[in-house]
């Protein structure tokens, strides 16, 4: 059971009621967690490349061995909410070292690579365009790939550490490419856990090399994070800007276990902010509240209802990877929960850029 969390929701988007949309369970290879994944529409379908951690599924294997790996599953679906895992993972660490390798002259990519992870998916001009976090001998990595079949795949871009959780916008802004990423800034001696993370934004003519890095907004300005935030799933453009969400780390030492690890003392929730359509790195909206705290059986781990089981790895994170926009307005928000599985929410695009309050 874990304990209750500080904040509230704003209330605006209503969960899936299939939800979880996919678990290990749809999954024909070995998969302990189905999570974190990035989502487009291309070439037709929906299609969204998950992160699968696999090896233990209970908090006993988890202990006894820990995790074998991590590779990224594929699956399709025709309307976003029913989905079709494809037989086999689309990039597993062997093949991400392959892609990698390129980038790393003079390395080997076998000792240098060790998790590739946490996808996150804009198509720009009818290209697959994959942003991905991978954890290296010599530091945690973003990167971007892309692919016009998601079979073959090229690595275009790694940054210096510590830098993750980047994401393009879906177009390219006056001529040159934007994302969104968060870098690890460690003024003042802190560190990943401490109060020190902020969302940057940077620009490239090529998305070889970025430059022009402007600074977002730090987790001071946002009431329910004392710790990490980090961008969510990629911005869409709306009439009154670009919409996106970011996540939100609160992290409290008392909370104790949450899941399969002795403690996991951090509450992840979904934020959401507007930024200036022509100079994105400008704010020009922010929503005060969580747009999505953890509070389903499925995000928590409480109140499994009978015919369920739930035994989630980290309980209570809600990590938003994918966002699009429907032709009638509604908006589906794809999020990882409890590091465990995927899920949908949705709310009408009127009702999320009104919770946008001017800054
Ligand atoms: C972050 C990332 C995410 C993960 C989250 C919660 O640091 O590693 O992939 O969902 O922690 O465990």
């Amino acid at each position: 059971m874990s304990e209750p969390i500080p904040f509230t929701e704003v209330g605006i988007l209503k969960r899936h009621p299939e939800n979880p949309l996919l678990t290990r369970e749809d999954v024909d290879y070995p998969c302990s967690l189905l999570f974190n994944a990035g989502i487009a529409k291309f070439q037709g379908r929906y299609v969204m490349v998950f992160r699968n951690d696999f090896g233990p599924v209970n908090r006993k294997e988890y202990v006894d061995r820990g995790f074998e790996g991590t590779n990224l599953g594929l699956a399709f679906s025709p309307d976003g909410v029913h989905w079709d895992v494809e037989p086999k993972p689309c990039i597993t660490l062997e093949k991400a070292r392959q892609l990698i390798a390129p980038l790393m002259p003079g390395k080997n990519p076998d000792t240098e690579l060790r998790r590739f992870y946490d996808p996150r998916l804009t198509v720009i001009d009818g290209r697959l365009y994959m942003c991905f976090a991978v954890d290296t001998a010599n530091g945690l990595r973003g990167g971007i790939a892309v692919t016009d079949d998601l079979d073959n795949w090229e690595v275009l871009s790694a940054s210096v550490p510590d830098n993750r959780n980047m994401v393009l916008f879906p177009e390219k802004i006056g001529d040159r490419y934007v994302r969104l990423e968060r870098p690890v800034d460690t003024a003042g001696g802190n560190n990943l856990n401490d109060n020190s993370a902020r969302m940057w934004m940077s620009y490239s003519p090529d998305l070889h090399h970025w430059g022009f890095s402007q600074h977002i907004l730090a987790n001071s300005d946002i009431p329910f994070a004392n710790c990490k935030i980090g961008p969510g799933a990629p911005p869409i453009r709306t009439a009154k800007g670009w919409l996106t969400t970011f996540h939100a780390v609160w992290r409290d030492n008392e909370r104790g276990r949450n899941g399969w690890e002795k403690t996991w003392p951090k509450v992840y929730q979904a934020g959401l902010m507007l930024l200036d359509l022509e100079s994105p790195w400008k704010l020009i909206g922010f929503c005060d509240q969580p747009l999505l705290a953890p509070t389903a059986w499925y995000e928590t781990g409480n109140d499994v209802p009978e015919g369920n089981s739930f035994d989630g790895f980290r309980e209570d994170v809600i990590f938003p990877g994918g966002m699009l926009l429907e032709d009638d307005g509604e908006v589906k928000i794809y999020y990882g929960a409890a590091d465990t599985v995927e899920c949908l929410a949705t709310a009408h695009v009127d009702d999320l850029l009104s919770l946008c309050k001017p800054v």
